[in-house]
């Protein structure tokens, strides 16, 4: 493991001032401070980085179009163990630590759990030593900043690089790679073979930028790789010249450095739902492209033959959007290694693996062929011949027509990205119990009895280092002065705390730890919303993104019964309670911000009327990330997992509560089973309709929401609220949303479940007040949530899909 004393840190630190900024430390802007230290860091792992690299072992390699970081440094000096030197190093020198953890800026280079869960998988990898390495790509800006204006969301792009540079990365002009749009392929005879060339194509440099990812006390540091688009810099100009629309003139050459460079501009701000626009297409090929040239070109290095590489290499897909992995490592082993179709795919399928991350039809990728044949000429030909070879198989198994045509890849003048995934990859894998079982009996069902074998589950997880260890401290401490510290490396072990269950003294240790934290969060939300929370109110926390099926609607409107109840009648017996929402909306997503609009509004009422605001206040916090994220989850007393049922494919914020001993109010959907299984029923709180209750309403219809709000008078009272003015200061939204219950009748049963969340939240109320009982339930749910770790996770895609067969799987049984 990596060592430094604090001596040589200090002398480190000041020779590293002196070279980057040639001024003293004194005079140095907390930026200037994190750079230089980052630096330092850099130079004490860049042997352990250098040498992890040359491991001989399998490689993983996970692509994914999102990677939401975090902020990197309390994360890596608690993996490298140098935090409490370079704590006291700093120190001597005149400089606190946490200004330069809060000066660090936060990438935003994701929407949400998709991009979270890759980033958590990176940091399991190298913490079990895994050789597993990241492709992604380096946006200029991430995801959009929020600001609340009179309530409404407003989107101010992301700065991410505002310092100048991001501190971790290491550019590596030397290993950039060329992708090629466009163009026209055309077929070369040479001797008794066909060659492939591709002419007057639009060259796209992808550059390199490499963040270490550090493992947990070990000496193993692999790497995200995120590319950056630029002009092939050394034809500038030239390249060009040949290429299709691009005469050499000053203003193509413009052109193509606006072609090239809006490539990695901006991350789509979608989450669950398909953009099915050029840019994002050139996206997909652009970072799968560049990952699996950048792959075959190391594999090359090792001189060994291109058929053994599924022995070396596995290649991750998640979720549909690097499918172009597939024809584009066909496209190299056809057109540069010379293999035969039968090898190629051989290789192909297995070499790569997919994870599906969702049901909802509106995220399933379908790109117009026009499209991909206009812009990925010799891909599209490639993926019409596997499209080809599958009709043969399926023409050969099936005599349905719809279960043939559900089943192929190019359908209905589209290419259907999952269709492509489940034929070119080994394993295909759900993220939670029931969303797999959903997958194998109705989504992919076709595939599933086709191929049972290629069907597998793994349930998400979470990085209990950042989540637990980092960003609650001292609970963690509590665990290690009772359990001893052997968890940090083997989260199974947090069920010893279970032997606490009945001791007061530590029962109350946890309800003290849970107050500071709510305090520390009372005071950030005091200085920068301007609103006083009581910290012995009940924190209720709600963070996520903003959309129908994860049901904000359903606790802003249970929120306003409850202001109708108190109103009605003063003693009304609660709880004081604070409501925490985070979440954004995709900017073009009507109703999402509709829905933020109405709660900023709800709040604004509730939060100004002193009959009420002792009992009752809600914060909406303002670009809800990852940073926040470390603050609300600790100080949370219930996790709000509430989606549809069948909707939400895990959830992970449902991990990160309970693990930080929030109580779960939610339904039976996702991930929340298995947190049921774990902590059994005296210790979640379950509502809500059932999965079967769901498929059945949306196969057979029967459900009325309209019959409900005529029929229920508190249910109609909070619907009215939308349209009768009660809410002030809203315009059309309330009318949109009113639609999107009665009119258009609640898709996401939001009122069906309305009377069973009441009661839910009223058993909540009631439990709280048993002091004892609750702490319990908090000390069980923080005992049983080890299994929700993404160790756990990881270590069952090694064993199961990466290194299946291999001998290095010995080490993941
Ligand atoms: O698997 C990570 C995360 C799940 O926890 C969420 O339940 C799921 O909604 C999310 N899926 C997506 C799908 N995006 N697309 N396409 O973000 O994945």
């Amino acid at each position: 493991m990596v060592t430094i004393s604090k001596k040589k840190f200090k002398q480190s630190f000041e020779t590293k001032m002196y070279s980057l900024y040639a001024q003293p430390i004194k005079d140095a802007t907390n930026e200037q401070l994190l750079s230089v230290l980052c630096c330092v860091i850099k130079d004490i792992i860049a042997k352990r980085w250098i040498e992890t690299n040359i491991d001989k072992e399998k490689e993983v390699y996970y692509f994914c179009i999102e990677f939401l970081l975090g902020r990197q440094l309390k994360s890596n000096l608690l993996n490298l163990d140098i935090e409490d030197s370079i704590r006291d190093g700093l120190k001597e020198l005149g400089i606190e630590l946490d200004d330069l953890i809060n000066a660090e800026t936060d990438p935003a280079l994701g929407n949400g759990g998709l991009g979270r869960l890759a980033a958590c998988f990176l940091d399991s990898m190298a913490s079990l030593k895994i050789n597993g390495h990241g492709y992604g790509i380096r946006y200029q800006n991430g995801l959009f900043e929020q600001k609340f204006v009179n309530g409404y969301q407003v989107e101010v792009p992301d700065n991410w690089l505002s310092q100048g540079a991001y501190f971790w990365e290491t550019v590596r002009p030397n290993k950039a790679i060329v992708v090629k749009f466009e163009g026209e392929i055309e077929l070369v005879k040479d001797n008794d073979r066909l060659k492939v060339k591709h002419k007057n194509y639009i060259p796209v440099m992808a550059m390199p930028y490499d963040i270490p990812i550090i493992g947990y006390h070990n000496d193993t540091i692999n790497t995200l790789r995120l590319w950056k688009s630029e002009i092939q810099s050394r034809d500038f100009g030239q390249n060009t010249s040949n290429a299709k629309n691009y005469s050499g003139s000053y203003e193509d050459a413009l052109a193509y450095k606006y072609y090239a460079e809006e490539i990695s501009q901006v991350l789509y701000p979608n989450d669950s739902n398909y953009a099915g626009r050029l840019l994002r297409l050139k996206q997909e090929y652009f970072f799968t492209s560049a990952g699996i040239q950048d792959i075959i070109r190391k594999y090359r290095r090792t001189k060994q033959d291109i058929k053994s590489l599924q022995n070396k290499v596995a290649i991750h897909i998640n979720d549909t959007h690097p499918t172009l992995c597939i024809p584009e490592l066909m496209r190299i082993l056809l057109d540069e290694e010379g293999l035969s179709w039968e090898e190629a795919w051989k290789i192909t399928t297995n070499t790569i693996s997919y994870t599906n991350h969702t049901i909802m039809a509106e995220a399933m990728e379908k790109w117009p062929i026009d499209m991909i044949k206009t812009l990925l000429p010799r891909i599209y030909m490639i993926i019409e011949e596997i499209n080809r070879r599958y009709n043969l198989y399926l023409d050969d198994k099936y005599n349905d027509e719809n279960k043939k045509q559900h089943m192929r890849i190019i359908n209905w003048d589209n290419v259907n990205m999952a269709n492509l995934c489940i034929v070119g990859s080994h394993s295909i894998n759900g993220v939670a119990a029931l969303h797999t079982k959903l997958l194998k009996k109705e989504v992919l069902r076709d595939f599933y009895e086709d191929k049972p074998e290629k069907f597998n589950n793994k349930t998400n997880g979470i990085a209990h280092r950042r989540w637990l260890m980092s960003s609650n401290p001292e609970l963690s401490d509590l665990i290690t002065d009772l359990i001893g510290d052997k968890w940090k490396k083997d989260t199974t072990r947090l069920k010893d705390l279970e032997k606490y269950k009945l001791n007061t003294s530590v029962l109350n240790r946890l309800d003290e730890i849970k107050h500071h934290n709510k305090e520390h969060l009372a005071d950030f939300i005091n200085n920068t919303y301007n609103v006083q929370v009581n910290p012995n109110s009940i924190f209720d926390v709600q963070i996520k993104r903003l959309h129908a099926y994860k049901r904000q609607l359903l606790n802003i409107l249970n929120i306003l019964d409850l202001y109708h109840e108190l109103l009605e009648n003063p003693n009304f017996d609660m709880q004081p309670r604070t409501f925490i929402f985070g979440a954004k909306a995709a900017p073009g997503y009507y109703l999402a911000k509709c829905i933020i609009k109405f709660i900023n509004s709800v709040a604004d009422k509730i939060n100004n009327d002193p009959r009420v605001n002792e009992k009752i206040k809600i914060i909406f916090v303002e670009n809800y990330g990852v940073s926040l994220a470390e603050k609300i989850i600790p100080a949370a007393n219930i996790g709000e997992q509430i989606s549809t049922t069948t909707k939400e494919a895990s959830g992970t914020s449902n991990m990160k509560l309970m693990m930080n001993g929030a109580i779960t109010l939610a339904t039976l959907d996702g991930a929340n089973v298995e947190i049921f299984e774990q902590v059994g029923e005296d210790n979640i709180i379950l509502f809500g309709l059932s999965a079967q209750q769901v498929l059945d309403y949306n196969k057979y219809g029967g459900y009325s929401a309209l019959d409900l709000y005529q029929s229920n008078r508190r249910i109609k009272r909070v619907v009215d609220d939308l349209i009768n003015g009660f809410i002030p200061n809203m315009d059309s939204e309330g009318r949109e949303i009113y639609n999107s219950l009665i009119t258009y009748n609640d898709e996401y049963f939001v009122l069906r479940d309305m009377e069973n969340y009441s009661e839910a939240q009223a058993k909540i109320n009631k439990l709280y007040q048993r002091k004892e009982q609750w702490n319990r339930m908090s000390l069980m749910n923080i005992a049983n949530s080890g299994i929700f770790s993404t160790d756990r996770t990881i270590s069952e895609y090694a064993k199961d899909i990466w290194f299946k067969g291999c001998e290095i799987n010995e080490k993941y049984i």
